[in-house]
């Protein structure tokens, strides 16, 4: 067993360890989880943060005393614990006045109510110490076309991004936003439903430097997408702001599996990506390693912590499946066979213009078009050694 350690960043949503089991279909299979046990038990398994939603800490509609005996008692666990909170969100879809949104709801008062909840909730987000405040509009839709008016939905949207990054410029906060991306559930469909869309949406915000992205595994895999291309592109535009590591098999349910548990080439992809860069290797991504999942509903509260404990112990095993892949000199040479680093070589010489190019008999009318169309790259061979590794072969 590999021991996650402080400098791992592994970090919870109050959320997933706390989730009761309760689904469309059936009820609540476990208790309520006390977030300061959660914060102690998260500590004791080597993770180094915890996030959460403000209705996780503090119930919706609490007063003002419970509000501030709740958020005592879990700076006390933070602080006897050395946890930090890294991120932290807000809850704009369970309660009913919800149910068409709170950004883009048709219903005016409830965008207004909405805006109130979030800016509450930076200020506690500042006081906890967070740096990334995560923006998931999983009610943000609609489940007719007939209803939503979605250019209008995204005029709205950008309103209240420009808002409440206003409001944390004003109020001199470290707080940079992540936008988590979904396609759907719990609505038909859903407002900036992947990384892509989420990308240029960020591009017409005012404060646009300040806003970036948290993709999560299972999500863009519902829609169909790659995660590994998702998060090379989110990290080529600088918008990798923060991350959710799960897993999901195909295009069904929000799973919310343990990471690894879906699709395990990818996770290795990913991991490799995160921590080694990838093929084009150099720094990739520092912030936290985020665990978003919920322990199936079939578990009891043991079976909760070993489904914590087994998001950075497959973390933590792909980690070192990664190294040894980079580090062996078979794959190595695969590589070289495979060319793909000279996919990071301009396609023109430095000084070269295109009527350069145009002059060069060699790059089109004298092209051995036949030996470049005959000539295998070899990725057959790199994939094998890359499922090799994975399996602890090589
Ligand atoms: C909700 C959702 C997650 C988001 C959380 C942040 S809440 O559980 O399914 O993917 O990351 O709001
Ligand atoms: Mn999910
Ligand atoms: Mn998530």
């Amino acid at each position: 067993m590999l021991a996650p350690t402080r400098d791992d960043r592994f970090s919870f949503g109050l959320w997933t360890v706390g989730w009761q089991a309760r689904d469309t279909f059936g009820d609540a299979t476990r208790d309520p989880l006390d977030p300061v046990e959660a914060v102690s038990r998260l500590a004791e398994l080597g993770a180094y943060g915890v996030t959460l939603h403000d209705d996780d800490l503090i119930p919706f509609g609490s007063d003002d005393a419970e509000r501030a005996r709740r958020i005592k008692r879990f700076r006390d666990a933070l602080d006897a614990t050395g946890l930090v909170v890294p991120m932290v969100t807000t809850n704009l879809f369970s309660h009913p006045i919800f149910k068409d949104g709170a950004f883009t709801s048709n219903d005016r008062e409830v965008r207004r109510y909405a805006l109130r909840k979030v800016m509450r909730n930076l200020d506690l987000a500042a006081e906890l110490g967070a740096t990334t405040y995560v923006f998931w509009g999983g009610r943000e839709g609609s489940d007719t076309d007939a209803a939503k008016d979605v250019r209008a939905a995204l005029d709205r949207f950008r309103e209240a991004l420009d808002l409440l990054a206003q409001f944390v410029i004003d109020r001199g906060y470290d707080i940079r936003f992540a936008i988590e991306p979904k396609p759907n559930e719990p609505r038909g469909d859903i407002l900036l439903p992947t990384v892509g869309s989420a990308l240029a949406f960020i591009s017409t915000l005012e404060h646009h430097e300040m806003v970036g992205l948290n993709p999560e595994v299972g999500h863009e895999q519902m829609a169909g997408m790659n995660f590994v291309h998702s998060v090379s592109q989110a990290l080529w535009h600088g918008k990798l702001f923060h991350i959710d590591l799960n897993g999901q098999r195909g295009a069904k349910f929000d799973q919310d599996l343990v990471f690894g548990h879906g699709d395990l080439l990818s996770a290795f992809h990913l991991v490799d990506l995160l921590e080694n860069g990838g093929p084009g290797g150099g720094p990739s991504y520092d912030g936290p390693r985020h665990f978003d999942y919920k322990p199936m509903r079939t578990e009891d509260a043991a079976g909760v912590w070993t489904s914590a404990a087994s998001n950075m112990q497959t973390y933590l095993l792909l980690k070192e499946r990664a190294a040894a892949f980079r580090a062996d000199p078979a794959v190595q040479e695969a590589l070289r066979a495979s060319q793909v680093g000279e996919l990071a070589t301009p396609t023109l010489g430095d000084a070269e213009s295109y009527l350069d190019l145009l002059a060069d008999r060699s790059a089109f009318e004298d092209f051995d078009l036949k030996t470049a169309a005959v000539h295998g790259f070899g990725f057959a061979h790199l994939d094998q050694l890359a499922v090799e590794h994975v399996l602890g072969a090589r």
